[in-house]
């Protein structure tokens, strides 16, 4: 050991700040062709949900043009659309984190900007990936009935989706020679490295754990609206056969204010040409029907049930409403997004349509919708109207 003063290392040496330099990555993971191997099941994701939540948004907010003409069948349609989405959603997340990894040394490319053109393809992946994290991050913490933020989810939720559709549109356009020459592993693009035409094991492994955490992902959760999963349905926050009468509920009547008081002496108001009330006990005595619908929510769950009750359209026959009526609905409940809604012809004329008086053959509990609700085939949850008070014929 050399003891002489003069060539001891100064005090703090090692607490010295390590140059500036951005860090290296060495192995095989993420390289072009992970990103792309990934890239592709994230875009089928992100394309299957941004489809299916145009269908639940057109459903629920139809243009002036589709009045009338929104498909009444099949009744499981809502049911199967709503449920890609949810399950597409949670896919993506694993998805999202997988990809995000790949190519996170990006992040420190040096220099970070090389030209406009490269300036401006990282703000478009910037864009990208805070659009995509807000949209899978929102809808899991919607499904989980969690708000955590000031603004209302389903406009946010909507427009951020465009927002993503049309990046992911730019982000495919400006990386498509990178994807055409990574797309299979046999490519042998330009952009390939010699050796790269087979799949690597280190990379095989990486995508064989991405696809088991996407299935574990998929198998726990989408049982809550596909029912021959539902025994392994562990992780979603609400589970088909679990709540009063054998399906779960969203809004209580108590969240909705709506107590037994507000529901004594309760008639029916119908207005119309021939406008009328009906006691509970009136409504029992007309005509019963009943059907197997689904309640289909937004949400992602979704359950079959038994209901009883009178059709709609016989209620605005009674009414004088002229054909090609349609109806709208309004609930006991003093506020709330769902107290009002609007029924086109297609639903008010099906048979299947009714105001539903009971559950799985038992009289409907506060929770679904004492004293009465409307159930209608192929129709979001949210429109499915618990607490009825009038009807109006429009
Ligand atoms: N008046 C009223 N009806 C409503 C709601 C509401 O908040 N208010 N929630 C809806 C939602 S989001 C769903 S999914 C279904 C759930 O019906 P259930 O609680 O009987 O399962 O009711 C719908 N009906
Ligand atoms: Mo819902």
């Amino acid at each position: 050991m050399d003891h002489r003063p003069g060539r001891r290392p100064p005090p703090f040496a090692r607490l010295r700040p390590p140059a500036l330099r951005p860090p290296s990555f060495s192995g095989r993971l993420h390289e072009p062709r992970t990103a792309t191997a990934v890239g592709r099941w994230l875009g089928a994701a992100l394309a299957v949900c941004f489809l299916t939540g145009l269908v639940s948004h057109f459903l629920q907010h139809p243009p002036s043009w589709a009045a009338g003409l929104l498909p009444s069948r099949p009744v499981w349609g809502y049911r199967l659309t709503q449920g890609l989405h949810v399950a597409a959603g949670l896919a993506a997340m694993v998805l999202l984190f997988a990809k995000l990894w790949a190519v996170y040394p990006r992040l420190f490319l040096w220099p970070p900007v090389r030209s406009v053109r490269h300036a401006l393809e990282r703000l478009s992946v910037a864009l990208l990936v805070a659009a995509a994290v807000f949209q899978v991050l929102t809808g899991l913490l919607n499904i989980a009935e969690w708000y955590p933020w000031p603004f209302a989810f389903v406009p946010v939720h909507y427009t951020v989706a465009w927002v993503v559709a049309g990046s992911v549109l730019l982000h495919l356009a400006v990386k498509a020679p990178v994807i055409r020459a990574h797309w299979s592993r046999r490519s042998a693009g330009t952009l390939a490295l010699p050796g790269e035409e087979r799949d690597v094991p280190d990379r095989r492994a990486l995508l064989l754990g991405v696809g088991t955490a996407v299935g574990a992902v998929t198998v726990t959760t989408v049982g809550q609206a596909f029912t021959p999963l539902a025994p392994l349905d562990l992780l979603a926050p609400r589970h088909p056969g679990y709540g009063p009468q054998g399906l779960p509920v969203n809004r209580t009547a108590a969240a909705a204010r709506v107590t037994p008081a507000a529901v004594r002496g309760w008639r029916l108001e119908v207005r119309g040409p021939a406008p009328y009330r009906l006691a509970l006990a009136e409504l029992a005595a007309l005509p019963q029907r009943r059907v197997r619908l689904p309640i289909a929510c937004v949400e992602g769950w979704s359950a079959d049930a038994e209901w009883g009750g009178v059709r709609i359209r016989d209620l605005m026959d009674r009414a004088g409403a002229p054909p090609g009526a349609g109806l709208r609905v309004v609930s006991l409940e003093a506020e709330g997004a769902y107290r009002i809604m609007e029924m086109g012809r297609e639903y008010a004329e099906d048979p299947l349509t009714l105001l539903a008086l009971r559950l799985n053959g038992e009289v409907l509990s506060a929770d679904h919708g004492y004293p009465a609700r409307i159930i209608a085939p192929n129709r979001p949850g949210v429109l499915q109207t618990k607490w009825v008070a009038r009807l109006e014929v429009r």
